[in-house]
């Protein structure tokens, strides 16, 4: 959609372009520029042409083939006993091992608990900017974090997103209780239905592997209360194929679980290719393998690099819940998991020093914070 430059335009983005991207300390959201009236991505948010989407990644309505979509797993039979639950484990298995994704349904947070967590929060992105602002923080560990782009003193592009986070860190924060009225009912309802998957289906990983014996210490320690939620707003964009609502990354936690909006924009790098991950319904949820655990299984299971393209017509929002665990965690890859044939790749790291580096930096693409741990 290209269309022309306003005086007001062409003047807001002349003044974006000069603010020093790297140190502003005043960051305006995307969301006000669109609201503002653009009809161009602003020159601080165009990619280089090497990380712009293909023109095929635009097109939203074209369903993938059904090689190249994640597996569905239904989460029915997780919490039942016997032969049922065993292949649903064995299914999560194969979907960390061949995907590193999968999406889950019949997994027990009712679509109606979704609905009103996005109607929230869409009034919460419909305030005044000021109200926001009264939440805004540059900082990754605040209880409450409404935030634009993922770090904007270390970008040189930025990110078509803005988002409302909440931390919970087990002995230092609980956000959820003291989100904003407008959406704290909201947030609580979904985090402890989302909590209950990703308990489950952390436990099904490790028994897929025949480690269940580490989930208690090495593991379980402070894995599963740890997390952040990240309610992420993608407003429509002039020009898709200039931009990312989120640039290529993979996720440094333990896992994450992600209700992905109707709204396609979610894509998946797989076998080298860019995939886009379409919901199955209103209700699905994706879960995806991340950084901690990819090292705990000596790469078997693989925390995959993936994206967001953004489209011309309708707002998206994602929730995004990503689990870690404590800080003082030392994750290392499990003792049986490694052999002769299957020596170290990753060296023992504190969950600390690793979310430090992730958190200072740009979203490293390349799956780039795995360096840290890489042997
Ligand atoms: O919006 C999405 O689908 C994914 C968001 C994401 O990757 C992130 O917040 O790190």
């Amino acid at each position: 959609m290209e269309g022309k430059r306003g005086v007001a335009d062409l003047q807001q983005e002349k003044e974006l372009a000069q603010v020093p991207m790297s140190r502003s300390s005043i960051v305006q959201g995307i969301k006000e520029l669109v609201d503002g009236g653009l009809h161009a991505v602003p020159p601080l948010y165009v990619r280089p042409p090497d990380e712009r989407p293909e023109s095929s990644s635009l097109l939203s309505n074209v369903q993938p083939l059904p090689q190249y979509q994640i597996p569905i797993v239904d989460l029915t039979a997780l919490d039942s006993t016997g032969a049922a639950r065993v292949q649903v484990m064995q299914e999560i298995g194969r979907a960390c091992e061949d995907w590193g994704f999968f999406q889950v349904v019949n997994h027990g947070v009712e679509l109606a608990v979704i609905q009103q967590l996005q109607e929230a929060a869409f009034k919460f992105f419909d305030q005044p900017a000021q109200e926001r602002m009264r939440f805004y923080t540059q900082s990754i560990g605040e209880p409450i974090m409404y935030r634009t782009s993922f770090n904007p003193a270390m970008e040189n592009v930025r990110e078509w997103r803005d988002s409302l986070g909440f931390n919970r860190i087990p002995g230092v924060c609980d956000g959820f209780q003291d989100a904003p009225e407008l959406c704290k009912k909201e947030v609580q309802q979904y985090m402890k239905g989302v909590d209950a998957i990703a308990g489950k289906v952390f436990k099904a990983i490790f028994e897929s592997l025949g480690v269940e014996k580490y989930l208690e210490n090495e593991v379980q320690a402070g894995t599963i209360p740890r997390v952040r939620m990240s309610i992420n707003y993608y407003p429509p964009c002039p020009e898709p194929s200039l931009t990312l609502g989120v640039s290529a990354h993979s996720d440094v936690g333990t896992l994450t679980v992600l209700h992905p909006d109707v709204v396609p924009g979610l894509e998946i790098k797989h076998e080298g290719t860019w995939i886009p991950v379409i919901p199955t319904d209103p209700s699905a949820l994706v879960i995806n393998v991340a950084d901690q655990i990819e090292i705990w299984t000596n790469g078997k299971y693989k925390s995959i690099e993936h994206r967001v393209v953004t489209n011309t017509n309708k707002p998206r929002m994602s929730i995004a819940c990503f689990y870690g665990p404590s800080d003082d965690t030392v994750v290392a890859p499990l003792p049986t998991l490694v052999d002769e044939s299957h020596p170290p790749c990753y060296k023992p790291t504190k969950f600390e020093d690793y979310l430090k580096n992730f958190f200072s930096n740009k979203l490293l693409a390349n799956r780039g914070t795995l360096d840290l741990a890489r042997l």
